[in-house]
């Protein structure tokens, strides 16, 4: 079975890229790392400032992913500053922040390396509602879509329509035939 290393301290997108990557015998073995998170405006900043990092430092072929949620009123805040936000005022700061239904949306950025730089895109529309729900992790039970948050979801439900599972399966397909 072919392989590839994801760099993450995540285990919720560990989890769900495996889902993906099952589905095509890709064997997903993480690596439970952190590497310097550059403060920039946009995910691909991000993405490959951190795959240059881990070049050197991780086995080829590896993966890293960078996410966020994107708020249409806020131009795109939090953005590539999400995991700031959720850290400092949490899910019930952001719905006070921005209220009650405000249109959302997630993006991923998956960067790959090997022999060369590689990145895979995927989002997902929804919007921001008071917290319901316990599964997933991160804003989950906050991102409505189709009148149920991603926290009130399975794996698997959540898996089908993801920003992750889009940029997962853009990934896994050309992994497939080139690894
Ligand atoms: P890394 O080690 O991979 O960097 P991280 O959790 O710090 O893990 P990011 O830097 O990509 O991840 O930060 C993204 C933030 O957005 C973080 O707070 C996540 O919890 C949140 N997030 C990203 N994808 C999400 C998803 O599918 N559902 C809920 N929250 C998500």
């Amino acid at each position: 079975m072919k392989e590839i290393n994801f760099i993450t301290q995540n285990r919720g997108k560990v989890a769900e890229l495996r889902v993906t990557a099952k589905q095509f015998d890709l064997k997903i073995n993480h690596i439970d790392a952190s590497y310097p998170e550059l403060q920039a405006d946009t995910l691909e900043d991000v993405v490959r400032y951190g795959l240059a990092y881990c070049q050197n430092k991780f086995p080829a072929p590896f993966i890293i992913e960078d996410s966020g949620l994107f708020v249409d009123a806020l131009r795109g805040f939090p953005g590539p500053f999400s995991s700031y936000v959720y850290r400092t005022i949490g899910n019930s700061g952001l719905v006070k922040l921005v209220g009650d239904g405000a249109p959302a949306r997630f993006k991923s950025l998956i960067g790959s390396y090997y022999n060369d730089f590689k990145l895979f895109h995927g989002q997902v529309k929804g919007r921001i509602v008071a917290s319901r729900g316990r599964s997933g992790f991160g804003f989950d039970p906050i991102f409505e879509r189709d009148g149920r948050t991603f926290g009130e979801i399975t794996i698997d439900e959540k898996n089908a329509i993801s920003h992750r599972s889009k940029a997962a399966e853009l990934f896994v397909k050309w992994a497939t035939t080139v690894i």
